[in-house]
């Protein structure tokens, strides 16, 4: 059976860690996965994480099956971290999976049993594993104009304009909740709401991918257009991870929503949900939930993890508004002001990959093909190095 198994193409984001790994240089600098990094290079266990897993151990008294949803503290306490009032609880329906990419999984896999030959629309670029596991679903899959490498920031006439052009009624359509991947572009409110009505208008389903909550412009804001879209549209999908906010990544901790337009259908979807965990995995992994939750309903702790959260966020806004501080001395010039202005760890500088790699051979900086950064990749003592290496590069 195995002779017949094919190479799979590799993720271009987790090879770049071998590469970065193997290179001897000593002044190299990592901007390639999506993890955060403090100012030593160092992805800590939060605070928050570290109190509440030491509350576990020493309560925690069974570690017996939990139901196929989950932990259902973690699953109202994340309602309601992504969602606030937006929504009336009894309107929405949650699983707990392992990730956020299992929430974005499982959503796609709703999709093709309520609405088989439903197409998925996805913004251009998106996170490259959205389009692999669409493909790997055989589910059809087209692209939005998105991000306008001349500006840096979002094409939104473009992205409104594929959108009446090419919706259907019961197609899907892939938003980034805030702190977009791999661009660092995000919509504004304005903007939002005219997406909103384009989907309603077509009879479009929303499907929101939220992973960087509260690395953004602030826990509130960054959710406040997926809660405008909740309050807005009948249908919408979620997928939310608590990998960065949380710094649980290796934990495998996301949830899935679906919020519906009244009650009528919660049960059958909640049952849904719980089916597809079933079919998947069985019950999903508890540890990272259970950290969550108990952060989530504890006032000092979830005080103390919002603080740290917090320095976080305000850390890597510093490092975007040095970086694009510093090219502009060095540029003479704004075309990189919208580094200031991007949001979340990544930034898409827009160049090619040839500059990519010659700032990789000449420099030893690692960013991704496509020209992503990750911001929390820099300190304040490389954000200069890194200016110059983009300046001597010519892009
Ligand atoms: N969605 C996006 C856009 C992401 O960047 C990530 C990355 O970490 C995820 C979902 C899911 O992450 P995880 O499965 O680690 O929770
Ligand atoms: O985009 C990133 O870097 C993060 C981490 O297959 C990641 O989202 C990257 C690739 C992947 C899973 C997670």
């Amino acid at each position: 059976m195995f002779e017949t198994l094919k190479e799979q193409p590799a993720d271009k984001i987790l090879e770049l860690i071998g590469l970065y790994k193997a290179d001897p240089r000593a002044e190299k600098i990592d901007l390639g996965v999506g993890v955060y990094k403090n100012a030593e290079g160092v992805t800590p266990v939060m605070r928050a994480v570290k109190a509440a897993e030491k509350k576990i151990w020493e309560e925690q008294t069974t570690k017996a099956y939990t139901g196929l949803a989950g932990d259902p503290v973690y699953v109202d306490t994340m309602i309601d971290l992504v969602l606030g009032n937006s929504v009336p609880g009894d309107q929405i329906a949650a699983v707990t999976t392992p990730g956020g990419t299992g929430a974005v999984r499982q959503a796609f896999e709703l999709t093709q049993s309520a609405t088989p030959g439903a197409r998925v629309f996805v913004s251009d670029p998106t996170w490259p594993n959205h389009l692999s596991i669409l493909k790997y679903l055989g589910m059809e899959t087209i692209p939005y104009r998105y991000f306008d490498s001349e500006t840096g920031g979002v094409n939104f006439d473009g992205m409104i304009a594929d959108l009446k052009a090419g919706l259907k009624p019961g197609d899907v359509v892939l938003l980034h909740g805030c702190c977009h991947n791999p661009t660092g572009a995000n919509l504004n409110m304005v903007q939002w709401k005219e997406v909103v009505a384009v989907l309603n208008e077509k009879g479009a389903v929303p499907m929101i991918d939220i992973a960087y909550q509260g690395f953004g412009d602030g826990l509130e804001e960054d959710a406040a257009g997926t809660r405008y879209v909740a309050e807005n549209v009948p249908e919408l999908l979620i997928a939310a991870s608590c990998s960065k906010n949380f710094g649980i990544y290796r934990e495998r901790t996301g949830l899935l929503m679906a919020v519906g337009k009244d009650t009528s259908r919660r049960d059958v979807t909640q049952g849904m949900l719980a089916f597809l965990n079933r079919q998947n995995f069985s019950f999903p992994p508890d540890h990272g939930a259970r950290v969550v939750g108990t952060i989530l309903s504890d006032a000092e702790l979830r005080a103390d993890w919002k603080a740290e959260l917090e320095d976080v966020r305000l850390g890597m806004l510093e490092l975007r508004k040095q970086l694009a501080g510093e090219l502009q001395r060095l540029s003479g010039s704004d075309r990189f002001a919208f580094l200031g202005e991007h949001r979340g760890m990544f930034s898409r500088l827009g160049t090619t990959p040839e500059l990519v790699q010659k700032m990789r051979a000449d420099s030893g900086i690692y960013m991704v093909g496509d020209s992503r950064m990750n911001i929390a990749g820099l300190n304040t003592a490389t954000v200069p190095i890194l200016a110059q290496a983009i300046i001597d590069a010519g892009v």
